[in-house]
């Protein structure tokens, strides 16, 4: 049994997690920094502590703060959403060895899929396809070059703490090689704390899938469906759907099994994401798992038709996840918009400030999860991410039509946003016809 969640984060998702809790009769605490004391998740839930200054490494990153929050409010559980701590295994390990359980995987789960060449190994030995390269570690230059011998150029090195595109570098010839390596060693170094490198064979202009998993403690899991999210910029999410136009229900099923799979080869518990890479042959690779619950977890909620954050709790409090695969069903389509507080003409460079007006898009087929309000001041120290709309529609012509007018009617003054962006983007040819992939942002220019 779950009494009290203690809610390790802030914004919209903090504000999600509330609503779940609401609904699940569950008493919320929320944390928060001295930046936040008028956001919407301290005024929603039903006690909030101030547990630090603005700075997320004095608040929102600050372990202990937390859990003496977490104590003295007389939480049973902490919901790290996404983000901050949400996959830190040594935050995870702390609040379990306090007896708070951590509403995500097991922090040895987290761990091993932190490390992205041991999540790479294991899951592989679960049968899931990966992209052919190291057996772990590079060990040397010379190790990487004579691999590279049997694979062929292009490579890719990688971080093995990396993830979400930092620490990587693109090899296309020998001569580049040593230099590649060097770089990327140091990128990692000063990112993470740690040089070491994996190498894989580089896929070029593939699509970023990833399948939604929902798993209990009593060994059962299903996934919900894919999300499509290559239209990204600088590893940053702008755009996600579901369903993807190039998964066949064929596909869906064999990506779905195959994940199913290496989540239960790994005993994964909770809500979790498996990402591939998917080529434009149809073959796909595992590329990372998510332990977390994601911003872009709503376009599945509307095409699933669940509450994926009151499943992740309902399982966290060791309840039957209560269906099975065969009840999970797709019905229409969703696609989701990231409203940043960003200059999207100036390299979407981050506009914090005031918000003079507000209005919210409404309608049949509109969701809208914001912690933003009139007045509202964004403070310049966390994302930019003011709101996420998400478009429903019976089809993906009916949830682009919806999307458009509901950019239209969302209304945000005083500060820049991603809004008019959006709206030129879902304009394109390539958009509509569904004809792009990771690499898409980058060759096209909005500004012209
Ligand atoms: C790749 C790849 C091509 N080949 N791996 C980027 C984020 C990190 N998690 C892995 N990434 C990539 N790995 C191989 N073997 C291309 C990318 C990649 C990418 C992946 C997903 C979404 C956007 C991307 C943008 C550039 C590169």
């Amino acid at each position: 049994m779950i009494k009290k969640i203690l809610i390790a984060n802030r914004s919209e998702i903090a504000l999600r997690i509330i609503r779940a809790c609401k609904e699940l009769g569950i008493k919320t605490v929320a944390v928060h920094s001295e930046a936040d004391t008028d956001s919407l998740h301290v005024r929603f839930a039903d006690e909030a502590i101030c547990i630090g200054p603005a700075q997320s490494s004095e608040s929102y990153l600050n372990t202990l703060r937390i859990l003496a929050a977490a104590e003295v409010s007389g939480a049973d559980a902490i919901h790290p959403g996404y983000g901050f701590l949400a996959e830190n295994p040594e935050f995870a390990d702390m609040c379990n060895s306090s007896n708070m359980k951590f509403i995500g995987p097991s922090a040895n789960v987290i761990r091993k899929m932190g490390n992205k060449s041991e999540a790479k190994a294991l899951i592989k030995k679960a049968g899931v396809p990966v992209v052919p390269g190291s057996e772990g570690i590079l060990k040397s230059i010379e190790e990487g070059k004579e691999l590279v011998e049997g694979i062929g150029f292009p490579v890719i090195l990688k971080a093995v703490s990396g993830g979400g595109g930092r620490g990587m570098r693109v090899v296309n010839s020998m001569e580049e090689f040593e230099m590649n390596y060097q770089m990327a060693q140091a990128e990692a170094q000063g990112a993470f704390g740690d040089p070491d490198l994996y190498l894989e064979k580089y896929i070029k202009n593939p699509r970023h899938i990833e399948i939604q998993l929902m798993a209990d403690q009593h060994g059962n899991v299903v996934y919900l469906g894919e999300r499509e999210c290559s239209i990204q910029r600088r590893h940053q999410k702008l755009i996600e759907e579901s369903p993807s136009v190039v998964v066949s229900d064929e596909l869906r099923q064999k990506m779905g099994q195959i994940a199913v799979q290496g989540a239960k080869q790994v005993g994964y518990e909770g809500a979790g994401t498996i990402e591939f890479l998917l080529d434009e042959d149809g073959s796909f690779y595992f590329m990372e798992m998510n332990t977390r619950i994601q911003v872009e977890h709503p376009v599945t909620e509307m095409v699933y038709n669940r509450d994926l954050l009151k499943d992740q709790i309902r399982v966290a409090a060791g309840e039957k996840l209560g269906y099975t695969q065969e009840d999970v069903k797709l019905v229409g389509h969703a696609i989701e918009c990231r409203i940043n507080a960003e200059d999207w003409e100036r390299n979407f460079m981050p506009n914090p400030g005031e918000i003079k007006s507000f209005h919210v898009p409404g309608g049949p087929g509109i969701r809208v999860d914001t912690h933003a309000y009139e007045r509202y001041h964004i403070p310049p120290f966390y994302d930019s991410l003011i709101a996420k709309l998400i478009a429903y529609g019976k089809n993906r012509d009916e949830s682009i039509a919806r999307l458009n007018r509901a950019l239209e009617e969302f209304i945000i003054e005083g500060v820049k946003t991603t809004i008019p962006f959006h709206q030129r983007l879902i304009k394109r040819a390539e958009f509509i016809e569904g004809n792009f992939d990771t690499g898409f942002l980058d060759r096209i220019n909005l500004l012209e």
